[in-house]
């Protein structure tokens, strides 16, 4: 993961976390697709970084929905990297977090892999959840 003093999450206040941020590849001559889902009272948001920490998708389960996302394909050489944070407000004290991550399953091609995110402490990593 590259060298990074950015301020990143839903309002920009925060540095990442790298621990919490899971990193995924688009091969050369492939696009990926990634479907969003939420399960949680407290507001989540995804927030999915080009290697420049540009936003390159962004969802929650609040204003801007959990609609699917499919990136363009990689016509180059090299893969293209991607980094996949989740970031949660507490409503009791109103900060925001970014959340950890577990890989949930992992088909057998690997042609999918489900990371899901923990934004309080049953570690149902449900909270807020992406297919890839
Ligand atoms: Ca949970």
């Amino acid at each position: 993961m590259p060298d990074i003093n950015y301020l990143l999450g839903p309002n920009r206040q925060m540095p990442l976390d790298e621990s919490k941020t899971y990193e995924l590849n688009i091969h050369p001559g492939y696009r990926v697709k990634l479907m969003f889902g939420f399960d949680a009272a407290h507001e989540n948001t995804i927030i999915l970084y080009d290697e420049e920490y540009n936003e390159a998708v962004k969802r929650d389960n609040r204003n801007l929905g959990n609609e699917d996302w499919i990136s363009q394909k990689n016509t180059g050489s090299s893969p293209i990297r991607l980094f996949l944070t989740a970031w949660n407000k507490n409503p009791g004290d109103n900060i925001i977090r970014q959340s950890p991550y577990r890989e949930l399953s992992l088909s057998r091609e690997n042609s999918y892999v489900q990371v899901g995110f923990e934004d309080a402490t049953d570690n149902d990593y449900n909270d807020a959840a992406v297919m890839i």
